[in-house]
């Protein structure tokens, strides 16, 4: 059987969470709520709406419409900014080994994350070409902890979900991955990823034998 890989983008391929945390703090503390690196990790796969949302209700604030849409507005072109700026040096460590070594495999590779600016952020980083398909925040209807982006993902592969493998470093999207019936690989930290099947701490880590045996059961 054929396997199939989805890869989530943010703090699986290239650290872009850390961009997201210094928009979200600024405009946090335009709006007078404090906003933490612990708070931070709850964000992390979330939809930029959810996020906005969850960062009101940490503050108690409610806000008319209009000013919300124009949040999410001025959060993206701060993003945005830092994005731009953004090159090959910032893929995280090994993630292209990874990648290489499974199109040697013959596996499917597909991107699977929660972001409307994944295209931008692939072409910045020249990575684009890895991806057989890319599900990202503009395909899907379902934010995680939902798995529809990875149900979706296998689809597009045509691999059944249980013959797919999830990289993830939010609890959000590990939950997704488990709900799509598809083994979960946590990136990151094992106390805040328990409910994975594994945690790397990175892909430096993973070792081709763990990736084969992946690939063989
Ligand atoms: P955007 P992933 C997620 O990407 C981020 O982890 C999350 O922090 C962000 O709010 C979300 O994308 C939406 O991103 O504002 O660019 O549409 O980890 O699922 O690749
Ligand atoms: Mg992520």
């Amino acid at each position: 059987n054929k396997k199939g890989f989805i890869f989530d983008l943010d703090g699986v391929i290239v650290d872009t969470a850390k961009y997201h945390y210094l928009a979200w703090k600024n405009l946090a503390e335009e709006l007078g709520i404090s906003f933490s690196e612990i708070q931070n990790e709850q964000l992390k796969g979330v939809s930029r709406i959810r996020s906005l949302e969850k960062i009101l209700e940490w503050g108690n604030l409610e806000i008319p419409q209009d000013k919300f849409d124009k949040l999410l507005v001025e959060k993206n072109e701060e993003y945005l900014s830092y994005i731009n700026n953004m090159n090959q040096n910032e893929i995280l460590p090994d993630a292209v080994r990874v990648l290489e070594y499974l199109k040697t495999q013959n596996c499917g590779i597909a991107l699977g994350s929660a972001s409307k600016n994944a295209r931008i952020i692939l072409d910045k980083v020249n990575l684009r070409e890895h991806f057989e398909t890319i599900i990202d925040g503009t395909d899907v209807t379902k934010a995680k902890p939902d798995p529809e982006v990875f149900i979706k993902g296998a689809e597009r592969l045509n691999i059944a979900p249980e013959h797919c493998v999830v990289f993830e470093d939010s609890v959000a999207g590990i939950q997704a991955a488990n709900a799509a019936g598809m083994v979960s690989i946590g990136i990151g930290d094992s106390a805040i990823l328990y409910e994975a099947d594994y945690v790397f701490e990175n892909f430096k880590e993973m070792d081709n034998q763990f990736i084969n045996q992946l690939i063989t059961t």
